[in-house]
């Protein structure tokens, strides 16, 4: 039995059926003689995800690169006080500081990341300076912000007086119920495919609400809440990071795009993972993945993921596919 066979069949989502799929071997920079409007390409998670995708195919239709491009989408939510689980108007951890977690990857390979980073807006930026100007990847907490001040990021308070109401509202009963698809799954994770045929990505996000002080989640982890391969494609994840952590999604369903399954495929293995070993019924978790044809895929385990695409000269929000089946 091919590999390939091994791994449908292995699948809870198994009954994708037997097709064969074409590997993907694109050289780096190479347009795919196969598509030739499935790109330039954005991609993100929740309606934001609208907005960010204009900002960066703004970018990218002026020829700017993918990786310009993912920055300068994310960095509209993260502004936006509406938007409630990125950047400046998250809701905070259950002592009220709002910690932000980002990541950014580019078409070489190259990753920046910062986590439990306070007080800067933009920690999508910063993770980009870490990716371009230190040898590490990721910096945390009280290092992650000196290293944004010291690169001239401002300081500022980012709980806003409605994140700060819903908190004492919160604290009244302290209970850790997060709502599925309601108080806890707003984060970006936003996918781009430039004009050379290049993809870079980014993952924003404020986290959890009412996490512990100090929990990180999946999207400040290469792999975990965004990984890009530029040989392949790239994925992002939303929802409980844990489980996303637990299963390296993203890098497991680029992986799997690279032995063959189409990013739709590649979404729904990523989430039968989680539905195999762990209590899904009380989380949300959604995966997007795209492929150097520009094709994509979303996948989630509870119904109400959705996602934005700007593809085409068309922009639009769309439902995902899901799991539960009621
Ligand atoms: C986390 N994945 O911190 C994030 C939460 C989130 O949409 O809002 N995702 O676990």
């Amino acid at each position: 039995m091919s590999n390939r066979r091994k791994f449908i069949k292995g699948g809870i989502l198994g009954a994708v059926g037997a097709a064969i799929f074409p590997k993907i071997a694109l050289s780096e920079g190479k347009k795919n003689p196969h598509s030739t409007n499935g790109f330039p390409m954005v991609i993100s998670t929740w309606s934001h995800g609208i907005p960010a995708n204009e900002a960066a195919m703004k970018v990218l239709l002026k020829g700017g690169s993918a990786i310009d491009a993912v920055e300068a989408g994310v960095r509209v939510p993260e502004a936006d006080p509406e938007s409630m689980s990125v950047g400046y108007g998250g809701l905070p951890d259950r002592d009220g500081h709002v910690t932000l977690d980002a990541c950014i990857m580019d078409h070489t390979g190259n990753c920046g990341s910062v986590s439990f980073l306070q007080h800067i807006k933009h920690p999508i930026s910063v993770a980009r300076k870490v990716m371009e100007k230190t040898p590490h990847v990721m910096l945390s907490g009280a290092g992650a912000l000196k290293f944004a001040l010291d690169n001239g990021f401002p300081k500022e308070d980012l709980l806003t007086d409605k994140a700060r109401k819903r908190w004492e509202e919160w604290l009244k009963d302290s209970q850790y119920k997060p709502i599925i698809n309601v108080e806890n799954h707003d984060t970006i994770g936003l996918l781009a495919l430039d004009q050379n045929g290049d993809i870079s990505g980014a993952c924003t996000t404020s986290g959890l609400s009412y996490k512990m002080h100090g929990r990180v989640g999946d999207s400040p982890i290469i792999g975990a809440g965004m990984f890009v391969d530029n040989e392949v494609g790239g994925c992002c994840a939303t929802g409980v990071g844990e489980a996303v952590m637990k299963t390296l999604g993203s890098f497991l369903i680029v992986e799997l795009m690279r032995q063959g399954a189409s990013p739709q495929e590649a979404c729904e293995e990523g989430i039968a993972r989680i539905v195999k070993n762990q209590n899904y019924r009380d989380m949300q978790i959604g995966y997007l993945a795209i492929n150097k044809q520009g094709e994509h895929g979303a996948y989630s385990v509870h119904p109400w993921f959705n996602y934005a695409l700007h593809q085409g000269g068309s922009s639009e929000l769309i439902d995902s596919p899901f799991y539960i089946q009621k």
